[in-house]
């Protein structure tokens, strides 16, 4: 293959407050469901990598979680983690929501950013929802607040926008090398995703507490052959909840509810890695794991504190 000279790779960081559609970003750019997404916020825990080749460039897309005053561990963890992403950025994305602006994170955040050296453009999502005209003295706010490269309209839900925040995303990357093969899409193992998914389930099924007090960990995920139907990847998940009460409350009446979890989860996993899925769902109780740091290593996918 003939070198590129002009080739073009490089970090961009999603960053914004919770539920402000950073996630639905990211799965819109590369084309496919990456990251979990629920209208609840602080859905997303850790930093998803998800990265775009071209023949002109390569882009590893960082999705970060929903920054917030953290009350307790995880949250503390979750906030580190998405200001974590910053520094490797050469590019960051400040995402906000055009139908809530102006929150007073979004003023700590930009306190943090006025620190950082990199490229900030300012992501103005979920303008389907609002009127045209209503977008103007939003921009304005928050010209006033920041020096942004770059302020762009867009709807992460129907892509609207998108191309035109992908071409000013490029403009701004330096000449560098693929980092990582081409048909590469994240450096994430397996495991991860699928545990996110039964976690994307359980968020969207269950109320109040249980959303922020679950927790899976893959425990077998293995190729099995069986003679009556073929191959099939056979995957054990374990929820975590903290209470008994909450155990009980997942597990539902006669066990309905995280069959409901595990026949929803079962249909984008074998989307996901395109093969049959036969998946089974523990539910076990960890008390407090949110707020323990052994506990927040074990299952909560902090593998640096
Ligand atoms: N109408 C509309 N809804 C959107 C758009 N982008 C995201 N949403 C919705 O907003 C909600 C939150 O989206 P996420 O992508 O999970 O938001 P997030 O910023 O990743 O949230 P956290 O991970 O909790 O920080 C979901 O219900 C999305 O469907 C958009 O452009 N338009
Ligand atoms: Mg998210």
């Amino acid at each position: 293959m003939e070198e590129n000279q002009n080739f073009k790779s490089g970090y961009v960081s999603i960053i914004g407050a919770p539920n402000v559609g950073k996630s639905t970003l990211l799965n819109t750019i590369l084309g496919q469901k990456l990251a979990i997404v629920t209208p609840k916020p602080q859905t997303t825990r850790n930093q998803i990598r998800g990265i775009v080749t071209t023949d002109n460039h390569q882009i590893i897309f960082v999705d970060t979680p929903g920054l917030m005053n953290p009350k307790y561990r995880l949250q503390s963890e979750m906030v580190r983690t998405a200001y974590g992403a910053l520094g490797d950025g050469d590019v960051v994305l400040f995402v906000v929501d055009a139908t809530r602006p102006n929150t007073e994170i979004e003023d700590s955040i930009l306190k943090r950013l006025r620190r950082t050296k990199s490229t900030t453009i300012l992501v103005l999502n979920k303008v389907d929802l609002i009127a045209k005209p209503k977008l103007l003295p939003i921009f304005e706010d928050y010209s006033q607040k920041f020096e942004f490269a770059h302020m762009i309209p867009i709807s992460a839900l129907t892509a609207d926008g998108v191309p035109v925040l992908l071409e000013q995303i490029e403009s701004y990357l330096p000449l560098g090398p693929l980092y990582f093969p081409e048909d590469q899409i994240s450096d994430l193992p397996e495991r991860f995703f699928i545990a996110e998914t039964v976690r994307e389930k359980i968020m969207l099924l269950t109320q109040r507490e249980i959303p922020y007090a679950s927790a899976v960990i893959i425990e077998e995920f293995e190729k099995r052959q069986s003679k009556k139907s073929g191959e099939i990847t056979y995957i054990r998940a374990i929820v975590y909840a903290e209470r008994q009460t909450q155990k009980q409350i997942i597990i539902g009446k006669g066990g309905q509810l995280i069959k409901r979890v595990g026949e929803l989860a079962r249909i984008d996993i074998e989307k996901f890695l395109d093969v049959r899925v036969f998946l089974e769902l523990y539910v076990t109780v960890k008390t407090d794991w949110r707020k323990d740091v052994r506990k927040l290593r074990e299952v909560g996918g902090f593998m640096d504190m």
